[in-house]
């Protein structure tokens, strides 16, 4: 489904902890930039974060891409799902390693609950792996809710998040 008319902000965060992962959200950036019916703006710093859930997997690779789509919010998670699957992906474990992740972070002002679709991302709030290189782009985003970017940072300590790149 399609909305030509209506440009939507959208944030997606990329993770990666396997094969490559510094390669494997490099060339999804560059992917992201090719979806149709979106204009890319800008993207983050590559971060590396200590992994979030199971233990004993590797450091994650972390980015934040923004760019306006006129896709539709499930047209445009399909898109991102056919990203992962070109990177081979694997679900094997819930929060567990994987090649490429795509959250649909934030799109529009929408809040969106369906049986596919959350957003904004469920974990975005308390995750410095995505708060971080969000801000880097929109610091003084506002969230549907409400919620300022600036106030989650203040709980979000940064930890041993650490850019990898300019
Ligand atoms: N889904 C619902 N809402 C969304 C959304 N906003 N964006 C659904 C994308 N997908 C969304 O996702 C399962 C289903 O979530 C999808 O089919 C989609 O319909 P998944 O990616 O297959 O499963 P998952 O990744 O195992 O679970 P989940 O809850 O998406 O995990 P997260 O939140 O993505 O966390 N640690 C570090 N340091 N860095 C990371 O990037 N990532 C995770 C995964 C865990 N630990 C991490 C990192
Ligand atoms: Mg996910």
């Amino acid at each position: 489904m399609t909305d030509m008319n209506n440009w939507h902000l959208c944030y997606i965060g990329l993770g990666s902890n396997l094969e490559d992962p510094r390669q494997q959200v490099s060339s999804a950036l560059e992917e992201l930039t090719a979806l149709p019916q979106c204009r890319a703006h800008a993207h983050s710093r590559l971060y590396r974060s200590d992994p979030v859930g199971p233990a004993g997997q590797p450091d994650y690779i972390n980015a934040v891409a923004c760019f306006e789509t006129t896709l539709a919010p499930l047209a445009l998670l399909d898109a991102l799902q056919a990203i992962e699957q070109a990177h081979q992906r694997v679900r094997i474990q819930h929060w567990g390693p994987r090649t490429l992740d795509l959250d649909l972070l934030v799109y529009g002002d929408q809040i969106i609950e369906n049986e596919r679709l959350t957003v904004p991302h469920a974990f975005m709030k308390e995750r410095s792996f995505v708060l971080y290189p969000l801000a880097e782009l929109a610091s003084d985003l506002i969230l549907p809710d409400n919620t300022q970017l600036s106030e989650l940072l203040k709980n979000c300590p940064v930890g041993t998040l650490e850019p990898i790149s300019q």
